[in-house]
């Protein structure tokens, strides 16, 4: 164990030198975030040395280290598990960019939480301005929290959430994935219209708040419908390969089911692997309904297919917050507790829903990972 967090600490690297993790979803990624503000100051040519108070104001602006320095930022990211993880890390490397003003140090933690925690201490001790910590498991983060505490270092706690004191942090910011749950749970009511429902739930990583917050607000919904019964739910790790080994495992267990949840959308892929494996029907017109979460575009494009039936969205995108939030503390402004990255639904096409959005081309036209 120690030698593989050694081994990734000194992979540790700037965002210049960095290549995308391994995962082609990331290809896909756009560089949205690289559009907004390339601070022209570095490029400003000799005989503009005269430039009025004003335009040194507005350049200041632009790059939050108009000093010169780099900001130094830490990212203790979860992995590389899924599509959504890769667009995620591509617009922290995209936004906190040298040219943007920063020095990213990025860290992929390969989901594995001890490593985590040593590479936040590793942040702490080389002294980085700020770290951001996507936490791959909710739990067991006060003590290296109060170390970056003592450390006068500000937390920022991105997209999955600590159940640590909230003290212990200068600022979180995510999804609701409580909000996602029932909104899933929402749809599938609206949808079978008092039918019964016999559900496999196939859930996102042990211990991840995504996991916990999407499960609980599914199961809210659930103990609403007395006609509904949850027969199983296993992890399949938010990965392709975890999805399509617990749907295999679910198809020997039951034979009648007309529901899967999965937690996110490689999970849906592996269980649809299974499932046509196994010659069972999926989708508007099969005989199993699937819901996804994510909704990143090839989740959006099976949606649009008929075949993902409701599919939760989650926003990766979410470095340009973290990046608001830095440059206030730079200035020295207050920040506030909590940002709400904020999310939809989308269904097949020719579904209507109070809670979805009905999928077109266009829509999935639009995606931007
Ligand atoms: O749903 C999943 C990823 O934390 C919201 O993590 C994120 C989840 C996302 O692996 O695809």
């Amino acid at each position: 164990m120690k030698k593989k967090i050694a081994l990734l600490l000194v992979s540790a690297m700037t965002v210049s030198g960095l290549v995308a993790c391994g995962n082609s979803a990331a290809e896909e990624a756009p560089a949205a975030a690289t559009e907004e503000a390339a601070p022209a100051e570095e490029e400003a040519a000799p005989a503009e040395e005269e430039a009025s108070a004003e335009e040194e104001a507005s350049a200041e602006e632009a790059a939050p280290a108009a000093d010169g320095e780099l900001i130094k930022v830490g990212f203790a990211q979860v992995g590389h598990e899924s599509d959504w993880r890769a667009a995620n890390t591509k617009n922290y490397q995209d936004t906190f960019s040298e040219a943007n003003g920063y020095e990213l140090s990025f860290v992929d933690c390969d989901n594995d939480h001890a490593v985590q925690i040593e590479t936040v201490r590793g942040f702490i001790e080389q002294e980085l301005d700020y770290i951001c910590i996507a936490p791959i498991q909710s739990a067991g983060w006060d003590t290296v929290l109060q170390e970056a505490q003592d450390a006068g270092i500000d937390v920022l706690i991105v997209d999955r959430a600590v159940d640590a004191d909230e003290s212990l942090y200068t600022t979180a910011l995510g999804c609701d994935m409580v909000a996602e749950g029932e909104a899933a749970g929402n749809w599938l009511a609206e949808y079978l219209n008092g039918e019964d429902a016999k559900i496999l739930v196939i859930e996102g990583s042990v211990g991840a708040s995504a996991t916990l917050g999407r499960t609980e607000g599914f199961n809210n919904i659930v103990a609403q419908n007395s006609n509904w019964e949850v027969l199983d739910s296993q992890s399949g790790d938010f990965t392709q390969a975890g999805g399509q080994e617990v749907m295999e495992s679910f198809i020997k267990s039951y034979s009648d089911f007309n529901v899967v949840v999965c937690q996110n959308d490689n999970e849906a892929y592996g269980a649809m692997d299974a499932m046509d494996a196994a010659g069972i029907t999926y989708g508007v017109d099969g005989d199993v309904i699937i819901i996804s979460f994510d909704a990143t575009h090839d989740g959006l494009q099976y949606t649009l297919d008929g075949k993902i039936t409701c599919n939760v969205e989650c926003n990766p995108l979410q470095a340009g917050f973290a990046e608001e939030v830095i440059k206030k503390l730079v200035a020295g402004e207050t920040v506030d507790k909590w940002t709400l990255v904020e999310d939809e639904a989308f269904v097949a096409p020719g579904i209507e829903s109070a809670y979805a959005v009905t999928m077109s081309q266009e829509v999935l036209d639009g995606r931007a990972y």
